[in-house]
């Protein structure tokens, strides 16, 4: 018989079976058809800005995976509200299923990155759910043909929710609804699992078809020499490599985009418009620069900062190109996937090795960090320079545009604060007695590390030994040694001082608008 328990339990699983099936058709489609990811991907932007934040204290790096996992949860919430509805209105509950079936194919058909055909995934998904979901309610609703000795036989529509609880639990029906909802869980949960082993093997793989041939640079960047980085274990290497480089970005997965499909508008207050495709920039001569770039929302000590060289194209012979009008003061940069960035025209304008990026240490950008091409600007945090997956630099002016954290209470214009972090020893790390080195690193780009400055407990500021810097606009290494540290907790604090004489303020400041500050500070146990 139909109880409500079950008719919920149906629209539960087959919510499992719409996700899960269109979920796994979507890897041959290409992420932007994954009903799941869509689905979080637009509530992304729809987030009111108080709730960022505490989300991403939260959780941190794990935010992109508890959206999924909310999205995912909110939906099969959904599916048993409605499924319950099939205990007394079936025809209701599968017009109403369907509606919401139809909610990740709109959003779909309206996000930027997805094509028409993005849209077939969720439909198979969703036609698979509603077959599933009137065979479940069929067979808790089926006759219990071998029942004897019950005097009557009304079940289904026409018991009309009355509970029957005189019933033993184990009636074929029920045990046969159980059995296939089971069975169905158990598919779904597979294919759930499946889908999500693909989906990383189509993005490897999407990002080796995609492989671009990248020039030699018409400039290449110096060697960086040996003396830039202490040899004290522990302490980072002076250039990132790729995968262990932060990652921070407003999208589920990372837009695929064909080199061969991108191109980049340059718009709005110029006297004439600039379109470039990829062979016209890599037709151009690239230059390398090590640059290091940072994150406003990097906690004090934290590593949200990364440093590479970059191949790209001067940014500012771009716009000699396209003519910017006198009174144009900023170049609002968009991504692929709606990111905005406000950047000064200024940095994109002077003398910096602001670029237009295509390689990363000698490679294609990795899809994450950008590929096919990305802006690196010198000096200014990621979210107001550093657009990924870049499609369009529109002239505009302060006063008249915003960028998509700036209209979440961050900063329009935000230069790089001077910051230093300790990576060794490690925060509460155990340390041998007798003489202890302390390693770190230090930026101040735009002007360059002057000075490090240590301090063990109470005492007070050692300059530590700088190693050599590379250029202003790369972070610089540090070391310092402390003789005869008695054993017990110590702590220990840094700061650094730029080029322009800029102290690191001591001051404690949270992230928003435009970046924490105050000392990075450690503890730690000499025995
Ligand atoms: N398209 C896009 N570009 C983006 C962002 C984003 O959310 N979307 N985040 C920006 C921010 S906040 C930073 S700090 C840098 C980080 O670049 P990375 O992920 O390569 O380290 O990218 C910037 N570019
Ligand atoms: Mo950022």
């Amino acid at each position: 018989m139909r109880t409500p328990l079950r008719a919920a339990l149906a629209g539960v699983v087959a919510t499992l079976v719409l996700f899960s099936a269109a979920d796994l058709i979507a890897r041959a489609f290409g992420p932007p058809s994954a009903p799941l990811l869509a689905l979080g991907q637009t509530i992304i932007p729809l987030a009111p800005a108080g709730l960022i934040k505490p989300v991403i204290d939260l959780l941190g790096h794990n935010d992109k995976l508890f959206l999924i996992l909310t999205t995912g949860l909110g939906a099969l919430v959904l599916g048993g509200l409605i499924g319950r509805l099939a205990f007394r209105r079936l025809r209701m509950a599968t017009v109403l299923l369907s509606a919401a079936g139809l909610v990740p194919v709109l959003v779909i058909l309206i996000r930027a990155e997805s094509s028409v055909v993005d849209i077939i995934p969720t439909l198979i998904g969703l036609a698979l759910g509603l077959l599933v979901f009137r065979l479940l309610i069929a067979a808790g609703a089926g006759q219990p043909t071998l029942r004897s000795g019950q005097p009557t036989l009304r079940s289904g529509e026409a018991d009309g929710g009355r509970t029957e609880s005189g019933q033993s639990p184990a009636t074929p029906s029920r045990r046969r609804f159980f059995v296939i909802t089971g069975v169905i869980g158990a598919a779904g949960a597979a294919a759930v699992a499946a889908g999500q082993t693909v989906a990383s093997l189509t993005l490897d793989a999407g990002a080796a078809v995609a492989k671009l041939v990248l020039p030699k640079p018409a400039t290449t960047a110096p060697p960086i020499p040996a003396s830039a980085h202490p040899e004290v274990k522990g302490l980072a290497p002076f250039v990132t490599d790729p995968k262990d480089f932060y990652r921070i970005d407003t999208a589920l997965a990372p837009p695929v985009v064909d080199p061969q499909e991108w191109s980049m508008r340059i718009h709005g207050m110029v006297e004439s418009e600039v379109t470039l495709t990829m062979d016209d920039l890599l037709d151009l001569p690239l230059d390398e620069h090590h640059i290091t770039l940072t994150c406003v929302s990097n906690p004090v000590g934290g590593d949200l900062v990364g440093n590479a060289t970059w191949l790209g194209f001067p940014v500012r012979e771009l716009l000699q190109r396209a003519k910017p009008h006198e009174d144009a003061d900023m170049v609002l940069s968009h991504s692929i996937d709606g990111f905005t960035a406000s950047t000064p025209i200024e940095a994109l304008s002077d003398d910096r090795n602001a670029l237009l990026a295509v390689g990363m240490n000698g490679s294609p950008l990795p899809p994450e960090h950008g590929f096919p091409a990305r802006l690196v600007v010198p000096g200014l945090y990621g979210f107001v320079s550093a657009t990924k997956w870049v499609t369009e630099l529109e002239v505009t002016r302060f006063d008249e545009k915003t960028a998509y954290w700036t209209d979440r209470g961050w900063d329009a214009k935000a230069p790089i604060l001077v910051a230093s972090r300790i990576e060794v020893p490690k925060p509460l790390g155990k340390v041998p007695a007798g003489d202890i080195t302390v390693a770190g690193t230090a930026w101040a780009q735009r002007s360059g590390v002057k000075r490090v400055d240590v301090k063990l407990d109470d005492g007070g500021w050692t300059s530590a030994d700088l190693a050599e810097a590379v250029n202003i606009d790369t972070w610089r290494q540090w070391r310092a040694d402390f003789s005869n540290v008695g054993t017990g907790s110590h702590t220990l604090t840094v700061r650094a001082i730029d080029q322009d004489g800029n102290v690191q303020t001591p001051e404690r400041r949270e992230a928003i608008p435009n970046s924490a500050t105050g000392h990075h500070h450690i503890q730690f146990r000499v025995e």
